[in-house]
């Protein structure tokens, strides 16, 4: 038996793991109790990550679509093919007309970052999505406005913190976003151990909220309102910084409006404890606040992020110990100029004007981008890990414009709800069988530190990785066409490999040759449970890309009127949220046996007081309707949702004949994203709107019972837990 020291590839933590192989097969999966950054944490998924390599549904060989079904073909044929169409569509209709959607996984994978930029560079398109418009954009947009640069990600120092405030994110089961710290419970108990506190602010009473001192009930979607009203207290004094900053009198003539009673009024959080907040931020000399996906992926999303840090800053807690942090990673794509500063509004959608921001258009848009007739419309598409039909708003009109493309290639190793619809499925071996290093997430580790992991398996016979796959096919759609510079450079990468690549970018960076630690790939190769290089500094002052950090620029001031415009909407009866739970990672998890076993986790989550006005009760079932679809979905009766909003969870939906996912098809659930509408967004980075959807409820006959029924919503909704 062999033990392999190895990153799991799953999430953003990063945890070290042993694997443990014979014969070129896993036998088990395990901690790594001696990995620099994890220290033996590790969590269902990644033990499972021996299954999930060796599912007999994992397709094998490249897959062309027929009139009986799919059908295994040769790899050069199916590259050869899949080149061939793109070319031709492209040139027949323009660049615009070949799309990309790049899914999560993709920044999870050394090689398939790669030569999914390789591919990005080759097919030359405008017409890119990924899975950054359900997720994080906003973020980088609120970054790119603040500091100058997107890859300034705001990280809380929590090993460091004495007081954490946390809103939209549920650590506890995600371990963790934008926030790569792996055992995130000790350290959220670290807090408490050394007199701090974890105050939560979510809809619902998780799982984070059983280690949070206090948490606070919120309407979804009224974080801004929160914020405002904090900075807004906060602006009367604020604290001190050696950073630049300017716009201190503009931004309190735009939060004037919001007053903690306004924003208590809109949010169901006390105006007490929203003054208790700002005071408590501002005397704390070890503070800061974190905002998740709860608070990006709402109308809000932008204004949310944007005053998050501006709530940081005011407090005092911006570029210090125990506030907000930026990482500054051994391979640091920020410093390699390899990630551009930032972008908005280059080009637009073709349909809806949307602006691109950082690069991308938003996925909200992709169904009619191909649906709407015109010469640009998008005729093909190649997704690379990714199943937009689960994961994306207006899912159903999603999955029927895929059904309209000319031609769709999908580098994937599932058969899915997605992938059904392409012409090809290229899937990649197991990411195990090629090396890794995380380019990404250690961007967003509170601790600095390198790693790199060996392959694990050897390639199957017949295998390709994704690099394989992703520069084979950059380089067939980019012969003959564009600089021969940009040729040559798919090329060589293609023949050197993704690990040379790493061993470059080491030696080049801020520990490489020219330091004393030395970095390079031979020596991390010496340190198979990866070397630390310690805690985060403070740092912005010296990399900040603008001459100051302004308070209010337009795009911002823009959003703070309309949001005080919004303090006088009266809220819908019944909004819903998502949720996640440990067992499971987005869409593409359901197929190990080991994950989904237990009592079904697609339900919808209800009020008892909600229940009882609607009439469902637990283990029943309920028809959800929203704008734009419905679903039915069992029901489960708790208060730890508040009233006036149920959630259901994302990723689920399995019910197809013709996808090949046996264990996720006995386990199918719904699909959430037949809910959430496409046409509402957060506008100033097109993200979609997947939390504080306008839902009502229906029997199951279909009958309307909630509709808009009159019920006093809860005066009171704050409170401790304890
Ligand atoms: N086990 C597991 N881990 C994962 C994933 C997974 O699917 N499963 N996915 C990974 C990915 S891709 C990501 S991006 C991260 C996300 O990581 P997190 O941001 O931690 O995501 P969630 O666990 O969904 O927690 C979001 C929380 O926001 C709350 N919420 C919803 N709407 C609002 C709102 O309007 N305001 C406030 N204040 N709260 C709100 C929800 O109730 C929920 O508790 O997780 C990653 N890790
Ligand atoms: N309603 C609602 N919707 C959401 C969210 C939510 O909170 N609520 N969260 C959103 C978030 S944060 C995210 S990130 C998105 C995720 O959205 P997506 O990235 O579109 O979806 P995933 O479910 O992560 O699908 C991953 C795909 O990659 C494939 N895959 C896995 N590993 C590899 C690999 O190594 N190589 C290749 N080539 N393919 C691989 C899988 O088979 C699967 O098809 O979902 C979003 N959707
Ligand atoms: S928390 Fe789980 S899924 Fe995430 S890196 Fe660690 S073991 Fe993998
Ligand atoms: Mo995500």
């Amino acid at each position: 038996m062999t033990s392999h020291y190895r990153t799991c590839p799953l999430c953003e933590v990063m945890c070290g793991l042993r694997v443990e192989t014979e014969d070129g097969r896993i036998v088990r999966v395990r901690p790594d109790a001696d990995d620099v950054s994890s220290h033996g944490y590790v969590c269902p998924k990644g033990v499972a990550l021996g299954e999930l390599a060796e599912d007999p549904d994992r397709l094998t060989r490249p897959m062309k679509r027929a009139a009986s079904g799919f059908v295994e073909i040769g790899w050069r044929e199916a590259l050869a093919e899949a080149a061939e169409r793109l070319r031709a569509i492209r040139a027949a209709h323009g660049n615009r007309s070949v799309a990309m959607y790049i899914g999560n996984p993709a920044v999870h994978n050394t090689g398939l970052l790669l030569g999914g930029d390789l591919l990005r560079r080759s097919l030359h398109t405008i017409s890119r999505f990924s899975a950054s418009t359900v997720d994080q954009v906003p973020k980088q947009l609120s970054s790119w406005l603040l500091y100058g640069h997107q890859f300034l990600f705001p990280l809380p120092d929590v090993d460091r913190t004495e007081l954490f405030v946390i809103l939209g994110a549920n650590p506890l089961a995600s371990n963790g976003s934008l926030l790569s710290a792996p055992g995130i419970r000790k350290r959220l108990r670290g807090i408490r151990d050394r007199g701090g506190r974890v105050v939560l602010i979510d809809p619902r009473r998780t799982e984070t909220a059983k280690v949070a001192d206090t948490h606070h009930f919120v309407r979804p979607a009224t974080d801004a309102f929160v914020l405002a009203a904090i900075a807004r207290e906060l602006l009367a004094d604020p604290a001190p910084t050696a950073l630049p900053v300017e716009g201190h009198e503009r931004l309190a003539g735009f939060l004037a409006p919001f007053t903690p009673e306004a924003a208590a009024a809109r949010s169901g959080m006390s105006a007490d404890a929203i003054r208790a907040l700002a005071a408590d931020l501002r005397s704390a000399s070890r503070a800061v606040v974190y905002g998740r996906i709860g608070t990006c992926t709402q109308r809000w999303g932008t204004v949310s992020s944007w005053l998050v840090d501006v709530v940081n800053l005011l407090a005092g807690h911006l570029d210090t110990e125990g506030g907000i942090l930026f990482a500054e990673p051994a391979i640091d794509l920020i410093a390699a100029g390899l990630i551009g500063p930032g972008s908005r509004g280059r080009w637009a959608s073709r349909v809806r004007g949307l602006p691109e921001v950082m690069g991308e258009l938003p996925v909200a848009t992709l169904a009619e981008e191909i649906t709407e007739p015109g010469e640009e419309r998008v005729r093909a598409l190649v997704t690379l890990a990714g199943n937009p039909v689960l994961s994306t708003p207006g899912a159903g009109r999603l999955d029927a414009a895929l059904g309209e493309l000319e031609f769709m290639v999908s580098v994937d190793p599932y058969l899915n709800e997605t992938t059904r619809h392409a012409d090809l499925i290229l899937p990649p071996a197991t990411s195990l069988a090629s090396g890794h290093y995380d380019l990404v997430f250690h961007h967003l580790a509170v601790r600095t530190v390198a790693k790199w992991s060996d392959p694990v398996l050897p390639m199957p016979e017949g295998g390709r990785s994704d690099f394989d796959i992703l520069s084979d096919l950059a380089v067939r759609i980019g012969r003959g066409r564009g600089p021969l510079r940009k040729r040559l450079r798919a090329r060589v990468l293609r023949a050197i490999g993704e690990a040379q690549v790493v061993d470059w970018l080491l030696r080049f960076g801020r520990y490489g040759s020219r330091s004393p630690h030395k970095l390079s790939l031979r020596k991390l190769r010496k340190h198979p449970h990866g070397i630390d290089l310690g805690p985060l500094k403070p740092s912005l002052a010296r990399r900040l890309r603008v001459p100051a950090i302004d308070l209010a620029p337009a795009l911002i001031a823009g959003e703070l009127q309309a949001l005080a415009a919004d303090l006088e909407t009266a809220p819908p009866r019944l909004v819903l949220i998502g949720r996640r739970h440990l067992r499971s990672n987005n869409s593409w998890m359901h197929n190990v046996a080991s994950l989904v076993k237990g009592r079904d986790r697609c339900t919808l989550l209800v009020h008892p007081d909600d229940a009882e006005a609607f009439g469902l009760v637990d283990g029943g079932t309920a028809r959800v309707k929203s704008e734009v679809g419905e679903v039915v979905a069992p029901v489960e009766v708790s208060d730890e949702i508040m009233p006036g909003v149920v959630s259901l969870p994302h990723g689920w939906g399995h019910d197809r004949d013709d996808t090949r996912m046996r264990v996720a098809r006995e386990h199918a659930g719904v699909n959430v994203n037949l809910l959430t509408d496409p046409a509402v967004l957060d506008g100033p980075s097109g993200n979609a709107v997947l939390n504080g959807v306008p839902v009502q409820i229906g029997d199951r006959r279909g009958q309307e019972v909630s509709a808009y029924l009159e019920k006093p919503v809860v005066e009171q909704l704050s409170g401790g837990v304890r």
